[in-house]
Protein backbone atom coordinates (compact mmCIF):
# COMPACT_ATOMS: atom_id res chain seq x y z
CA UNK A 1 0.00 0.00 0.00
CA UNK A 2 1.28 3.51 -0.64
CA UNK A 3 2.14 5.66 2.86
CA UNK A 4 2.09 2.41 4.76
CA UNK A 5 4.58 4.20 7.28
CA UNK A 6 2.65 6.89 7.36
CA UNK A 7 -0.51 5.31 7.87
CA UNK A 8 0.60 2.93 10.58
CA UNK A 9 2.24 5.95 12.03
CA UNK A 10 -0.99 8.09 12.48
CA UNK A 11 -3.18 4.77 13.70
CA UNK A 12 -0.60 4.10 16.15
CA UNK A 13 -0.94 7.21 17.61
CA UNK A 14 -4.81 7.09 17.78
CA UNK A 15 -4.77 3.97 19.21
CA UNK A 16 -2.22 5.07 21.75
CA UNK A 17 -4.53 8.32 22.83
CA UNK A 18 -7.54 6.23 22.71
CA UNK A 19 -6.11 4.20 25.53
CA UNK A 20 -5.31 7.17 28.19
CA UNK A 21 -7.79 7.75 30.74
CA UNK A 22 -7.70 11.35 30.98
CA UNK A 23 -6.50 13.94 27.93
CA UNK A 24 -4.50 16.42 29.77
CA UNK A 25 -1.93 18.73 28.47
CA UNK A 26 0.54 15.58 29.35
CA UNK A 27 -0.80 13.22 26.73
CA UNK A 28 -1.41 15.65 23.71
CA UNK A 29 2.04 16.84 24.17
CA UNK A 30 3.25 12.84 24.20
CA UNK A 31 0.35 12.36 21.39
CA UNK A 32 1.65 15.70 19.08
CA UNK A 33 5.49 14.23 19.57
CA UNK A 34 4.05 10.98 18.29
CA UNK A 35 2.58 12.46 15.23
CA UNK A 36 5.51 14.89 14.59
CA UNK A 37 8.38 11.49 14.44
CA UNK A 38 5.57 10.24 11.96
CA UNK A 39 5.35 12.57 9.76
CA UNK A 40 9.30 13.55 9.92
CA UNK A 41 9.61 9.97 8.94
CA UNK A 42 7.53 10.40 5.80
CA UNK A 43 9.75 13.43 4.79
CA UNK A 44 7.69 16.60 5.50
CA UNK A 45 9.32 19.45 5.88
CA UNK A 46 10.87 19.95 9.87
CA UNK A 47 9.14 23.44 9.77
CA UNK A 48 5.72 22.28 8.03
CA UNK A 49 5.73 19.82 10.94
CA UNK A 50 6.62 22.15 13.50
CA UNK A 51 4.00 24.41 12.43
CA UNK A 52 1.00 21.75 12.28
CA UNK A 53 1.90 20.19 15.90
CA UNK A 54 1.91 23.86 17.28
CA UNK A 55 -1.45 23.88 15.78
CA UNK A 56 -3.14 20.27 16.77
CA UNK A 57 -1.39 21.36 20.50
CA UNK A 58 -3.13 24.17 20.39
CA UNK A 59 -6.25 23.21 19.62
CA UNK A 60 -6.04 20.16 21.44
CA UNK A 61 -5.56 22.38 24.52
CA UNK A 62 -7.95 24.89 23.38
CA UNK A 63 -10.69 23.73 21.94
CA UNK A 64 -14.09 22.93 23.38
CA UNK A 65 -14.94 19.63 21.39
CA UNK A 66 -18.00 20.07 19.07
CA UNK A 67 -20.97 18.26 19.43
CA UNK A 68 -21.35 14.85 21.05
CA UNK A 69 -17.47 14.49 20.67
CA UNK A 70 -15.00 13.87 23.74
CA UNK A 71 -12.05 15.55 23.74
CA UNK A 72 -9.53 12.37 22.69
CA UNK A 73 -12.06 12.39 19.88
CA UNK A 74 -11.77 16.12 19.23
CA UNK A 75 -7.51 16.00 19.27
CA UNK A 76 -8.03 13.35 16.24
CA UNK A 77 -10.52 15.32 14.49
CA UNK A 78 -8.19 18.25 14.77
CA UNK A 79 -5.55 16.35 13.63
CA UNK A 80 -7.33 15.10 10.62
CA UNK A 81 -8.12 18.58 9.95
CA UNK A 82 -4.42 19.96 10.35
CA UNK A 83 -3.29 17.27 8.07
CA UNK A 84 -5.46 17.75 5.02
CA UNK A 85 -4.15 21.92 5.34
CA UNK A 86 -1.18 20.38 5.25
CA UNK A 87 -1.65 17.95 2.22
CA UNK A 88 -3.60 20.61 0.34
CA UNK A 89 -7.25 20.90 0.88
CA UNK A 90 -10.08 18.64 -1.40
CA UNK A 91 -10.53 20.85 -4.71
CA UNK A 92 -11.82 18.77 -7.67
CA UNK A 93 -10.14 19.25 -10.99
CA UNK A 94 -12.70 20.38 -13.52
CA UNK A 95 -12.15 18.58 -16.90
CA UNK A 96 -14.21 19.52 -19.70
CA UNK A 97 -14.64 17.83 -23.17
CA UNK A 98 -13.75 20.60 -25.18
CA UNK A 99 -10.36 20.83 -23.43
CA UNK A 100 -6.99 20.68 -24.62
CA UNK A 101 -4.09 19.65 -21.61
CA UNK A 102 -0.90 19.87 -22.18
CA UNK A 103 1.26 17.86 -19.45
CA UNK A 104 4.66 19.07 -18.96
CA UNK A 105 7.93 17.93 -16.55
CA UNK A 106 10.98 16.94 -16.31
CA UNK A 107 12.30 13.92 -18.01
CA UNK A 108 11.63 11.28 -16.64
CA UNK A 109 8.63 12.54 -14.17
CA UNK A 110 6.60 10.08 -16.03
CA UNK A 111 4.51 12.57 -18.35
CA UNK A 112 4.19 9.90 -21.27
CA UNK A 113 2.56 7.62 -18.79
CA UNK A 114 0.27 10.03 -17.22
CA UNK A 115 -1.37 10.81 -20.32
CA UNK A 116 -2.48 7.64 -20.48
CA UNK A 117 -3.07 7.34 -17.47
CA UNK A 118 -5.37 10.85 -17.21
CA UNK A 119 -6.78 9.44 -20.71
CA UNK A 120 -8.19 5.94 -19.27
CA UNK A 121 -9.81 7.96 -16.09
CA UNK A 122 -11.34 10.41 -18.29
CA UNK A 123 -12.74 7.62 -20.52
CA UNK A 124 -13.89 6.14 -17.20
CA UNK A 125 -15.94 9.04 -16.58
CA UNK A 126 -17.63 8.76 -19.80
CA UNK A 127 -15.61 11.05 -21.56
CA UNK A 128 -13.94 11.09 -25.41
CA UNK A 129 -10.24 11.96 -24.74
CA UNK A 130 -7.96 12.05 -27.42
CA UNK A 131 -4.17 12.00 -27.31
CA UNK A 132 -1.50 13.61 -29.22
CA UNK A 133 2.69 13.00 -29.03
CA UNK A 134 4.01 16.10 -28.95
CA UNK A 135 7.06 14.68 -27.95
CA UNK A 136 9.89 14.95 -30.57
CA UNK A 137 13.19 14.80 -28.45
CA UNK A 138 13.33 11.23 -26.97
CA UNK A 139 13.85 8.58 -29.62
CA UNK A 140 11.02 5.94 -29.35
CA UNK A 141 8.41 8.86 -27.55
CA UNK A 142 6.25 8.02 -30.57
CA UNK A 143 6.44 4.18 -30.38
CA UNK A 144 5.87 4.49 -26.68
CA UNK A 145 2.39 6.60 -26.42
CA UNK A 146 1.05 5.08 -29.79
CA UNK A 147 1.43 1.50 -28.01
CA UNK A 148 0.31 2.20 -24.45
CA UNK A 149 -3.15 4.14 -26.03
CA UNK A 150 -3.82 1.36 -27.84
CA UNK A 151 -3.81 -0.57 -24.78
CA UNK A 152 -5.98 1.87 -23.38
CA UNK A 153 -8.27 2.38 -26.12
CA UNK A 154 -7.54 6.05 -26.69
CA UNK A 155 -7.56 7.78 -30.15
CA UNK A 156 -3.64 8.92 -31.02
CA UNK A 157 -2.30 11.18 -32.83
CA UNK A 158 1.78 11.78 -33.54
CA UNK A 159 3.87 12.01 -36.64
CA UNK A 160 7.24 10.33 -35.92
CA UNK A 161 8.60 12.25 -39.29
CA UNK A 162 7.64 15.78 -37.69
CA UNK A 163 10.60 17.42 -35.94
CA UNK A 164 8.42 20.55 -35.08
CA UNK A 165 6.39 19.11 -32.35
CA UNK A 166 3.83 22.63 -32.71
CA UNK A 167 2.99 21.63 -36.30
CA UNK A 168 2.19 18.01 -34.45
CA UNK A 169 -0.27 19.46 -31.88
CA UNK A 170 -1.63 21.77 -34.43
CA UNK A 171 -2.37 19.00 -37.07
CA UNK A 172 -3.56 16.63 -34.14
CA UNK A 173 -5.92 19.42 -33.26
CA UNK A 174 -7.33 19.90 -36.18
CA UNK A 175 -7.35 16.02 -36.83
CA UNK A 176 -9.45 15.23 -33.92
CA UNK A 177 -12.01 18.18 -34.71
CA UNK A 178 -11.71 19.70 -31.32
CA UNK A 179 -13.99 17.07 -29.86
CA UNK A 180 -13.19 15.35 -26.59
CA UNK A 181 -10.37 16.22 -24.16
CA UNK A 182 -7.35 16.29 -26.33
CA UNK A 183 -4.38 15.31 -23.82
CA UNK A 184 -0.89 16.56 -24.86
CA UNK A 185 2.35 14.75 -24.22
CA UNK A 186 5.22 16.89 -24.42
CA UNK A 187 8.67 16.73 -24.60
CA UNK A 188 11.05 16.25 -21.28
CA UNK A 189 14.90 17.80 -20.65
CA UNK A 190 17.90 16.29 -19.03
CA UNK A 191 17.17 18.77 -16.28
CA UNK A 192 15.11 21.54 -15.25
CA UNK A 193 16.56 24.40 -17.57
CA UNK A 194 15.59 27.30 -19.74
CA UNK A 195 15.51 25.97 -22.91
CA UNK A 196 13.24 23.54 -21.89
CA UNK A 197 11.41 26.39 -20.38
CA UNK A 198 11.13 28.11 -23.93
CA UNK A 199 9.70 25.39 -25.64
CA UNK A 200 7.01 25.18 -23.43
CA UNK A 201 6.24 29.03 -23.60
CA UNK A 202 6.74 28.90 -27.51
CA UNK A 203 3.72 25.51 -27.54
CA UNK A 204 2.21 27.75 -24.78
CA UNK A 205 1.53 30.66 -26.70
CA UNK A 206 0.58 29.10 -29.89
CA UNK A 207 -1.76 26.53 -28.55
CA UNK A 208 -3.26 28.02 -25.53
CA UNK A 209 -4.56 24.97 -23.87
CA UNK A 210 -7.28 25.33 -21.25
CA UNK A 211 -4.84 23.32 -18.69
CA UNK A 212 -1.09 22.93 -17.98
CA UNK A 213 -0.72 20.16 -15.80
CA UNK A 214 2.94 19.87 -14.25
CA UNK A 215 4.24 15.88 -13.56
CA UNK A 216 6.16 15.48 -10.65
CA UNK A 217 8.17 12.49 -9.53
CA UNK A 218 7.21 12.31 -5.95
CA UNK A 219 10.94 10.38 -5.24
CA UNK A 220 12.68 13.74 -5.02
CA UNK A 221 10.36 14.45 -2.05
CA UNK A 222 10.34 18.13 -0.44
CA UNK A 223 12.32 19.58 -3.65
CA UNK A 224 8.65 19.08 -5.34
CA UNK A 225 7.88 22.08 -3.77
CA UNK A 226 10.81 24.05 -5.47
CA UNK A 227 10.12 22.38 -8.60
CA UNK A 228 6.60 23.09 -8.60
CA UNK A 229 7.18 26.90 -8.14
CA UNK A 230 9.98 27.15 -10.83
CA UNK A 231 7.73 26.23 -13.50
CA UNK A 232 4.75 27.85 -12.06
CA UNK A 233 6.91 30.97 -12.65
CA UNK A 234 7.96 30.35 -16.33
CA UNK A 235 4.59 28.83 -17.27
CA UNK A 236 0.75 29.14 -16.74
CA UNK A 237 0.31 25.82 -14.47
CA UNK A 238 -2.89 25.03 -13.60
CA UNK A 239 -2.17 22.07 -11.16
CA UNK A 240 0.42 19.27 -10.19
CA UNK A 241 0.29 15.79 -11.04
CA UNK A 242 2.39 13.13 -8.51
CA UNK A 243 4.13 10.52 -9.95
CA UNK A 244 5.72 7.16 -8.48
CA UNK A 245 4.25 7.35 -5.06
CA UNK A 246 4.34 3.58 -4.77
CA UNK A 247 8.18 3.14 -4.96
CA UNK A 248 8.49 6.61 -2.71
CA UNK A 249 9.43 7.04 1.77
CA UNK A 250 9.04 10.53 0.27
CA UNK A 251 5.47 11.03 -0.85
CA UNK A 252 4.43 12.88 2.48
CA UNK A 253 7.44 15.39 1.61
CA UNK A 254 6.46 15.63 -2.34
CA UNK A 255 2.78 16.13 -0.85
CA UNK A 256 3.35 18.58 1.40
CA UNK A 257 5.72 20.86 -0.46
CA UNK A 258 3.34 21.38 -3.21
CA UNK A 259 0.88 22.56 -0.84
CA UNK A 260 3.22 24.63 1.20
CA UNK A 261 3.83 25.94 -2.13
CA UNK A 262 0.39 26.24 -3.43
CA UNK A 263 0.67 23.86 -6.28
CA UNK A 264 -2.28 21.80 -5.98
CA UNK A 265 -2.39 18.25 -6.43
CA UNK A 266 -5.79 16.79 -8.35
CA UNK A 267 -3.70 13.54 -8.98
CA UNK A 268 -1.59 11.06 -8.50
CA UNK A 269 -0.06 7.89 -9.94
CA UNK A 270 0.47 4.81 -7.88
CA UNK A 271 2.09 2.23 -9.96
CA UNK A 272 3.43 1.42 -13.60
CA UNK A 273 0.38 0.18 -14.57
CA UNK A 274 -2.25 2.63 -16.69
CA UNK A 275 -4.49 2.22 -13.98
CA UNK A 276 -2.35 2.84 -11.15
CA UNK A 277 -3.83 6.44 -11.27
CA UNK A 278 -6.46 8.18 -9.30
CA UNK A 279 -7.65 11.67 -8.19
CA UNK A 280 -6.11 13.23 -5.42
CA UNK A 281 -8.40 14.99 -2.61
CA UNK A 282 -6.69 15.70 0.75
CA UNK A 283 -9.78 14.84 2.42
CA UNK A 284 -10.19 11.54 1.20
CA UNK A 285 -6.92 10.36 1.26
CA UNK A 286 -6.14 11.71 5.07
CA UNK A 287 -9.69 9.59 6.27
CA UNK A 288 -7.94 6.81 4.24
CA UNK A 289 -4.45 7.19 6.41
CA UNK A 290 -6.51 7.29 9.93
CA UNK A 291 -8.92 4.44 8.96
CA UNK A 292 -12.18 5.81 7.04
CA UNK A 293 -14.59 4.07 9.57
CA UNK A 294 -13.32 4.99 12.42
CA UNK A 295 -13.16 8.77 11.25
CA UNK A 296 -16.30 9.12 9.22
CA UNK A 297 -18.43 8.36 12.56
CA UNK A 298 -16.27 10.87 14.54
CA UNK A 299 -17.08 13.43 11.97
CA UNK A 300 -20.48 12.40 11.87
CA UNK A 301 -20.71 13.17 16.04
CA UNK A 302 -19.06 16.13 15.92
CA UNK A 303 -22.26 17.69 13.61
CA UNK A 304 -25.20 15.35 15.29
CA UNK A 305 -26.57 18.10 17.48
CA UNK A 306 -28.03 20.61 15.79
CA UNK A 307 -30.76 21.85 16.72
CA UNK A 308 -32.76 24.25 14.33
CA UNK A 309 -32.80 27.20 14.97
CA UNK A 310 -36.36 28.01 15.37
CA UNK A 311 -37.55 25.46 18.37
CA UNK A 312 -34.29 26.69 19.92
CA UNK A 313 -35.23 30.10 19.83
CA UNK A 314 -38.88 29.62 21.32
CA UNK A 315 -37.18 27.10 23.72
CA UNK A 316 -35.03 30.17 24.97
CA UNK A 317 -37.05 32.60 24.76
CA UNK A 318 -39.58 31.05 27.27
CA UNK A 319 -41.96 30.26 24.72
CA UNK A 320 -42.19 27.04 25.38
CA UNK A 321 -45.13 24.54 24.74
CA UNK A 322 -45.88 20.54 25.11
CA UNK A 323 -44.89 20.69 21.15
CA UNK A 324 -41.37 21.48 22.05
CA UNK A 325 -41.04 19.50 25.02
CA UNK A 326 -41.86 16.41 22.15
CA UNK A 327 -39.29 18.01 19.73
CA UNK A 328 -36.94 18.05 22.52
CA UNK A 329 -37.48 14.42 23.79
CA UNK A 330 -36.96 13.23 20.58
CA UNK A 331 -33.35 15.12 20.38
CA UNK A 332 -32.78 13.29 22.95
CA UNK A 333 -33.76 9.78 22.55
CA UNK A 334 -31.56 9.95 19.32
CA UNK A 335 -28.64 11.51 21.13
CA UNK A 336 -28.98 8.90 24.17
CA UNK A 337 -29.17 11.45 27.47
CA UNK A 338 -30.35 14.21 28.74
CA UNK A 339 -27.52 14.95 30.69
CA UNK A 340 -25.10 14.99 27.96
CA UNK A 341 -27.81 17.56 25.88
CA UNK A 342 -27.47 19.51 29.28
CA UNK A 343 -23.92 19.33 29.75
CA UNK A 344 -23.53 21.08 26.59
CA UNK A 345 -25.10 24.15 27.26
CA UNK A 346 -23.17 26.69 28.96
CA UNK A 347 -25.24 26.48 31.94
CA UNK A 348 -25.26 22.99 32.67
CA UNK A 349 -24.29 22.93 36.43
CA UNK A 350 -27.53 25.21 37.21
CA UNK A 351 -29.67 22.28 36.33
CA UNK A 352 -31.18 20.01 39.33
CA UNK A 353 -29.94 17.03 39.21
CA UNK A 354 -32.87 14.64 39.46
CA UNK A 355 -33.60 16.56 36.19
CA UNK A 356 -30.91 15.24 34.28
CA UNK A 357 -31.61 12.01 35.22
CA UNK A 358 -34.67 11.20 34.17
CA UNK A 359 -35.18 7.62 32.55
CA UNK A 360 -35.22 7.29 28.83
CA UNK A 361 -38.02 4.72 30.02
CA UNK A 362 -39.74 7.82 31.44
CA UNK A 363 -39.75 10.17 28.37
CA UNK A 364 -41.04 7.05 26.68
CA UNK A 365 -44.32 7.14 28.36
CA UNK A 366 -44.40 11.09 28.09
CA UNK A 367 -44.22 10.58 24.56
CA UNK A 368 -47.01 8.03 24.64
CA UNK A 369 -49.07 10.35 26.76
CA UNK A 370 -48.53 13.33 24.61
CA UNK A 371 -49.47 11.47 21.68
CA UNK A 372 -53.27 11.71 23.32
CA UNK A 373 -53.44 15.01 23.29
CA UNK A 374 -54.81 17.22 21.40
CA UNK A 375 -53.39 20.40 18.72
CA UNK A 376 -54.54 22.69 21.28
CA UNK A 377 -53.49 20.95 24.43
CA UNK A 378 -50.00 20.70 23.24
CA UNK A 379 -49.97 24.32 22.26
CA UNK A 380 -51.68 25.70 25.41
CA UNK A 381 -51.04 23.14 28.23
CA UNK A 382 -52.04 25.58 31.06
CA UNK A 383 -55.84 24.54 29.83
CA UNK A 384 -55.32 20.52 30.67
CA UNK A 385 -56.95 20.67 34.43
CA UNK A 386 -58.28 17.49 35.95
CA UNK A 387 -61.19 16.10 33.46
CA UNK A 388 -58.78 16.55 30.47
CA UNK A 389 -56.02 14.66 32.37
CA UNK A 390 -58.26 11.85 33.31
CA UNK A 391 -59.37 11.82 29.43
CA UNK A 392 -55.72 12.05 28.47
CA UNK A 393 -54.69 8.96 30.53
CA UNK A 394 -57.79 6.68 29.34
CA UNK A 395 -57.01 8.06 25.21
CA UNK A 396 -53.27 6.88 26.26
CA UNK A 397 -53.52 4.04 28.73
CA UNK A 398 -51.58 5.26 31.36
CA UNK A 399 -51.97 6.49 34.88
CA UNK A 400 -53.78 10.02 35.89
CA UNK A 401 -50.31 10.40 38.01
CA UNK A 402 -48.28 9.87 35.25
CA UNK A 403 -49.86 12.76 32.90
CA UNK A 404 -49.47 15.09 36.15
CA UNK A 405 -46.01 14.24 36.39
CA UNK A 406 -45.52 15.32 32.87
CA UNK A 407 -47.06 18.47 33.65
CA UNK A 408 -44.65 18.76 36.04
CA UNK A 409 -42.00 17.91 34.27
CA UNK A 410 -43.27 20.45 31.60
CA UNK A 411 -43.41 23.75 33.73
CA UNK A 412 -40.40 22.91 35.57
CA UNK A 413 -38.58 22.66 32.30
CA UNK A 414 -40.27 25.88 30.84
CA UNK A 415 -39.36 27.64 34.25
CA UNK A 416 -35.64 26.68 33.14
CA UNK A 417 -35.56 27.79 30.02
CA UNK A 418 -37.12 31.16 30.54
CA UNK A 419 -34.14 32.15 33.51
CA UNK A 420 -31.78 31.53 30.82
CA UNK A 421 -33.63 32.65 27.76
CA UNK A 422 -31.47 36.03 27.06
CA UNK A 423 -30.12 36.63 22.93
CA UNK A 424 -26.80 36.51 23.72
CA UNK A 425 -26.76 33.24 25.43
CA UNK A 426 -29.17 31.98 22.58
CA UNK A 427 -26.42 32.75 20.01
CA UNK A 428 -23.77 30.96 21.83
CA UNK A 429 -25.46 28.18 22.38
CA UNK A 430 -25.94 28.44 19.04
CA UNK A 431 -22.38 28.75 18.00
CA UNK A 432 -22.29 25.96 20.44
CA UNK A 433 -24.54 23.16 19.12
CA UNK A 434 -23.07 24.21 15.14
CA UNK A 435 -19.68 23.24 16.00
CA UNK A 436 -18.15 26.73 15.01
N1 LIG B 1 6.32 2.89 -10.03
C1 LIG B 1 5.86 3.86 -10.84
N2 LIG B 1 6.48 4.09 -12.00
C2 LIG B 1 6.01 5.08 -12.78
C3 LIG B 1 4.88 5.85 -12.43
N3 LIG B 1 4.66 6.75 -13.43
C4 LIG B 1 5.61 6.51 -14.35
N4 LIG B 1 6.43 5.51 -13.99
C5 LIG B 1 7.60 4.97 -14.67
O1 LIG B 1 8.56 5.99 -14.82
C6 LIG B 1 9.30 5.81 -16.01
C7 LIG B 1 9.29 7.09 -16.83
O2 LIG B 1 7.95 7.33 -17.27
P1 LIG B 1 7.59 8.14 -18.59
O3 LIG B 1 6.13 8.24 -18.63
O4 LIG B 1 8.28 7.58 -19.76
O5 LIG B 1 8.24 9.53 -18.22
P2 LIG B 1 8.35 10.83 -19.13
O6 LIG B 1 8.23 12.01 -18.26
O7 LIG B 1 7.43 10.75 -20.26
O8 LIG B 1 9.84 10.73 -19.62
P3 LIG B 1 10.49 11.57 -20.85
O9 LIG B 1 9.56 11.45 -21.98
O10 LIG B 1 11.78 10.89 -21.11
O11 LIG B 1 10.69 12.94 -20.36
C8 LIG B 1 8.66 4.64 -16.72
O12 LIG B 1 9.42 3.50 -16.47
C9 LIG B 1 7.28 4.51 -16.07
O13 LIG B 1 6.83 3.18 -16.08
C10 LIG B 1 4.23 5.59 -11.17
O14 LIG B 1 3.27 6.22 -10.75
N5 LIG B 1 4.77 4.56 -10.43
MG1 LIG C 1 7.73 10.89 -22.30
Amino acid sequence: MVFEGLSQGLRNSITKLRRAIIVDKRVVREFVRDIQKTLLAADVNVELVLKISKRIEERGLLEKPPGMLDRKENLIRITYEELVNLLGGGERLEIKENYKILLVGIQGSGKTTTVVKLGKFLKKRGMNPKVICADTFRAGAYEQLKQLSEEANLKFYGNPNEKNSLKIIEEGIRKFGGEGPILIDSEGRHKFDDEMMDEINRIYEKITPDLTLLVLDSTIGQDAGEQARAFAEKCNVNGVILTKLDGSAKGGGALSACAATNSRVYFIGTGEHIDDFEEFNAERFVSRLIGFGDLRGLLEKAKEVEFDEKSAKRFMTGKFTLEDLYTQIEQISKMGSLRKLIEMLPLGTKIPKDMLDIQEEKLRIFRIIMDSMTKEEMQNPEIIKRSRVERIARGSGRKTEEVRELLNYYKRMKKMMKTFGDERRLRRLMRRFSGI
